[in-house]
């Protein structure tokens, strides 16, 4: 009877051990920031980038409803670039939809945020508003996750410079920050639930630079396969070989 329930108490303790060992194995890939994401506007190139990550081919798109997401194999003239495949997540740019992306800040290791360079000018606002949002992100914020601003189309005529960019998207976050910031202070504050996150420095205008996310910007053409800087940013984020 002793040596019977011996067994039955060591048969449970082993089975025990072995569900644990599973949950917390489960609750470490889980919480492992090995994604990387890529946002922007609609129209910017995230699902071509991430079909031409895949397999360098060059596809028709259409505008996407939901997320694709993938393990890929990142390789250069057929080489590759990590030890791992990667796994990255293109969010969808439509306005309704991109709030997506928060569902996977709690994993991500860096962020792709493609702009379309051809259509930037008229399209600022909303670029900034996305930006804003990400760069508030708690998740973001916490664990300082860095940025690619990867300035697409560069085979456009009409495309502008990263640097030109930058600048554009600066003095743009920086009267956001302002609309936002006052925006709240005429607002009831008694609720206490809202809250804007103050991006950069007070008293100074705006610069990504002021952030404590690494934050790069890069000219690049999906169409043409000029994505080499995208690759090697992601491969030296990640880690490497
Ligand atoms: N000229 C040019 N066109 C590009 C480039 N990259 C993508 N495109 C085109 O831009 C259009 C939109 O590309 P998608 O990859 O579908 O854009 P998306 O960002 O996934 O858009 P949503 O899914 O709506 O968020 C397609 O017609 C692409 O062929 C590029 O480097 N140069
Ligand atoms: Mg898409």
């Amino acid at each position: 009877m002793i040596s019977n329930i011996s067994t039955f108490t060591w048969i449970t303790i082993a089975i025990l051990s072995v569900i644990i060992a599973i949950i917390l194995k489960v609750l470490k890939t889980r919480s492992k920031k090995d994604t990387f994401l890529i946002l922007g506007l609609a129209d910017s190139g995230k699902t071509s980038l991430f079909i031409k990550l895949i397999d360098g081919k060059q596809v028709q798109t259409h505008t996407s409803m939901k997320e694709n997401e993938g393990y890929i194999n990142l390789e250069e003239n057929g080489e590759p670039l990590t030890k791992v495949p990667i796994h990255f997540v293109d969010v969808p740019g439509h306005e309704k939809l991109r709030f997506k992306f928060s569902d996977f800040t709690p994993i991500t290791r860096g962020i792709i945020f493609l702009v379309d360079s051809s259509t930037c000018v008229k399209n600022v606002r909303s670029i900034a508003e996305y930006l804003y949002d990400i760069f508030s992100n708690k998740d973001v914020i916490k664990n300082n996750i860095p940025a690619l601003i990867a300035c697409n189309k560069s085979d456009m005529i009409t495309a502008l410079p990263p640097e030109r960019i930058q600048t554009m998207l600066e003095n743009e976050i920086n009267q956001l920050r302002n609309t936002r910031t006052s925006a709240l202070d005429h607002q009831d504050s008694s609720s206490g639930t809202d809250y804007v996150e103050f991006l950069g420095y007070e008293n100074e205008r705006f610069k990504f630079e002021h952030l404590e996310n690494e934050i790069h910007f890069e000219r690049c053409s999906v169409n043409k396969n000029e994505i080499m800087e995208i690759k090697s940013w992601v491969a030296e984020v990640y880690g490497g070989l």
